[in-house]
């Protein structure tokens, strides 16, 4: 195994992140790094409604008549500075805090929610992507006892704009990712468990929400003049410290991604 060469989070930070399923780190970027990841990604959107319909990275919005991109996939396919993201020393390093000295890409996506337009993103656990549908059934079934260190994926999700309750911050349920694998279908849209707390999860742009695969996780539409843009890099560890079946974004069997 590799040598662990830095340590970026504290004992308390690992602690709180696996028994909530996510921490908030603050301020991780700089204001220059910012303006360059902004600046790309104008570009990015740009060009982007215009050649959406041939390219499958870029998913479209429509409300009230606009045309708007709602993601972009595979965003470390359209620029360097993005790669600089995904190997950003402080995310990889936290990252393998939590999930070993081996740090892989699982895929990329960038979250644009444009000021008004933004739709929610539905209380969901990540790890439904992820496992191939056809073993949700047999995961389901054993309940609690798919843990989270069965799946240790770490989603880092980079914030270009101030995250707020008005323009669709993150919600979470904390201890959701201990809860196993659930059937979505049973998911309700505004109460997806009875009686479970749910929490906000605010951060000022420059910070990275990290959080589990196994968490359940909303985001609500964009009511504000704010736009929230958010890249997600999702890392895993070697696939022989996956325990379920995973694919990548692209349908292959996940754990070949970059090595960082
Ligand atoms: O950033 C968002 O709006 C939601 C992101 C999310 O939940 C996801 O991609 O899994």
């Amino acid at each position: 195994m590799a040598a662990v060469a830095t340590r970026v989070l504290t004992p308390g930070q690992i602690a709180t992140f696996n028994r909530d399923g996510f921490i908030v780190l603050p301020d991780v970027l700089g204001d220059n790094f910012l303006s360059r990841l902004r600046a790309n990604l104008d570009d990015l959107l740009r060009n982007g409604v215009a050649t959406a319909a041939e390219n499958a990275d870029f998913s479209i919005e429509r409300a009230d008549g606009a045309t708007s991109i709602r993601k972009i996939n595979n965003f470390i396919r359209y620029g360097e500075v993005w790669w600089e993201l995904a190997g950003h020393p402080m995310i990889v390093g936290a990252t393998r805090d939590l999930i070993g000295s081996e740090v892989r890409l699982h895929h990329t996506k960038l979250m644009v929610k444009p000021p008004y337009e933004g739709s929610a993103k539905e209380w969901h656990q990540d790890l439904a992507s992820y496992a191939p549908r056809e073993e949700h059934p047999r995961l389901i079934t054993q309940g609690r006892a798919v843990t989270p260190e069965d799946a240790p994926l770490v989603a880092a999700q980079t914030y270009l704009d101030d995250s707020t309750p008005e323009n669709g911050c993150l919600q979470f349920i904390p201890g959701s990712h201990t809860w196993g694998l659930l059937d979505a279908a049973t998911l309700s849209r505004d109460e997806p468990m009875p009686g479970a707390t749910v929490v906000e999860a605010p951060a000022r742009a420059g910070s990275v929400a990290l959080f589990h695969c196994m968490i359940l996780h909303y985001s609500a539409p964009n009511l504000s003049p704010h736009p929230r843009r958010g890249p997600i890099v999702q890392y895993m560890p070697g696939p022989e410290d996956v325990r379920v079946p995973l694919k990548d974004n692209s349908g292959r069997v996940a754990g070949h991604g970059h090595r960082f």
